[in-house]
């Protein structure tokens, strides 16, 4: 099964995706997943004068051995443009290979460990009425997990809350832009306001629903280990991404501090971000997207070595991971023994009718389908119709002007 051809393809229903096309001699189509939001084209100039040329004749069937070439190859290893630019390869190779057997991808890792993936919603509000709504929306939907984000007296928009007017989520697609927006933050107003919500939202929905909550990088280790101490009574099945993610030895004083759980990793790109962190358990979920950690066959190594330290999942899957790249995610949740949850924000109309998945969500569970391969087609024709647009994610300001994390 030899690759015959290689494309890039740049769509944007809603908001910008890249997908690689592989075709074999003998018409097998695949496809894996390239968009590293904000940055999406440093990942087709890559792929298309870096890799692609030496794709074309090779074994489509050599997964492993693709993976190490490009990976030892390129000699300059790892880096976010880099590991997309690589699982973007691999995933296409295992839809490929699955496509070959005639099965769902799923089989091959290792076939079903359940029948569904728990997924968590996205709800928020800019106060407490409105975040109420958006929890019922969300239970109404089938949703059985939530994350919790609000906004924060006395700042405006800030990250991952809904801007209202019908919005589903924030930058979504309402606010993005061609020009970086700037939110102004203040961690003293949100650690002060943050347990209070999570005080009302129990009070209003039971003790039972499993609450998510994103600190998106934004803390020191100490206010990180305080923030956890003071959720602790309402539960939370995980606290993510408490700190900046480049030093992970600031968990230890977070770890050692509290025992709400904690997710890290939406922002790593390799096994080795995850060494120190997997080996003394300072994590209870690895938060990464196969799209940006270099697909199923690197993604699945990072699990089974979290296996052994009692470490599960939790995709990363907003709507910035394609179709394509939530498919490949959804055959890892269902194979894998290590699953926890999986983040399901739902895509929009326009990118579901150029990506046609085959995934399902009931009763608060996706399963990814029983389709041949991962389950997703691309409709060439229809993305023709959303021509890419640049889009930069916003930048974070401190109220003294100072930049901060986003
Ligand atoms: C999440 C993430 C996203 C990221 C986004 C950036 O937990 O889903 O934090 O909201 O901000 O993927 O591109
Ligand atoms: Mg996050």
């Amino acid at each position: 099964m030899k690759i015959a051809h290689a494309e890039v393809l740049v769509t944007s229903p809603g908001r910008n995706f890249v997908t690689l096309k592989l075709v074999t001699e003998d018409g097998l189509v695949g496809y894996g997943d390239g968009t590293l939001n904000g940055r999406e084209l440093a990942v087709v100039a890559y792929l298309e004068e870096h890799v692609l040329p030496l794709l074309t004749g090779r074994n489509a069937h050599a997964i492993e051995d693709t993976w190490q070439y490009l990976y030892r190859g390129a000699y300059w290893r790892r880096g976010p443009v880099t590991m997309a630019a690589i699982a973007a390869v691999d995933v296409a190779l295992w839809d490929l290979k699955a496509k070959a057997a005639g099965m769902p991808l799923y089989e091959l890792l290792g076939g079903e460990s359940r029948r569904g993936a728990l997924a968590y919603g996205h709800a928020s509000g800019n106060d407490l009425p409105q975040l109420f709504d958006s929890i019922r929306e969300h239970l109404d939907l089938g949703y059985r997990a939530v994350r919790i984000q609000t906004g924060v007296p006395g700042l405006g928009q800030i990250y991952g809350v809904a801007g209202g007017d019908g919005d589903r989520y924030d930058y979504e697609p309402a606010r993005r832009s061609a020009v970086a927006l700037e939110e102004v933050w203040d961690t003293r107003a949100y650690l002060r306001h943050v347990p209070t919500v999570f005080e009302a939202v129990r009070h209003e929905f039971g003790p039972e629903l499993p609450l998510l909550h994103d600190g998106h990088h934004r803390m020191t280790p100490n206010q990180a280990a305080a923030l956890g101490r003071a959720l602790e009574p309402y539960d939370l099945f995980w606290l993510e991404d408490c700190t900046p993610a480049e030093n992970p030895e600031a968990l230890r004083r977070v770890r050692s501090q509290t025992t709400t759980p904690l997710a890290v990793g939406e922002v790593f790109n390799s096994v080795f971000d995850y060494q120190t962190l997997i080996t003394e358990q300072l994590i209870d979920y690895v938060r990464s997207a196969v799209t940006h950690t270099g697909g199923i066959t690197a993604l699945r190594k990072i699990m089974d070595f979290a296996a052994v330290y009692q470490i599960r999942s939790g995709f990363h899957g907003p709507t910035d991971i394609s179709p394509v790249g939530m498919a490949a995610a959804l055959h890892l949740d269902i194979a894998l023994h290590n699953f926890g949850i999986q983040e399901y924000m739902r895509h929009s109309p326009a990118t579901l009718e150029v990506f046609r998945t085959s995934y399902t969500f009931v009763d608060g569970l996706l399963h990814p389908g029983s389709t041949p391969g991962l389950g997703v087609e691309v409709d060439e024709q229809a993305s023709r119709a959303f021509p890419y647009s640049p889009a930069y994610l916003p930048v974070n300001r401190l109220t003294d002007g100072t930049v901060h994390d986003w």
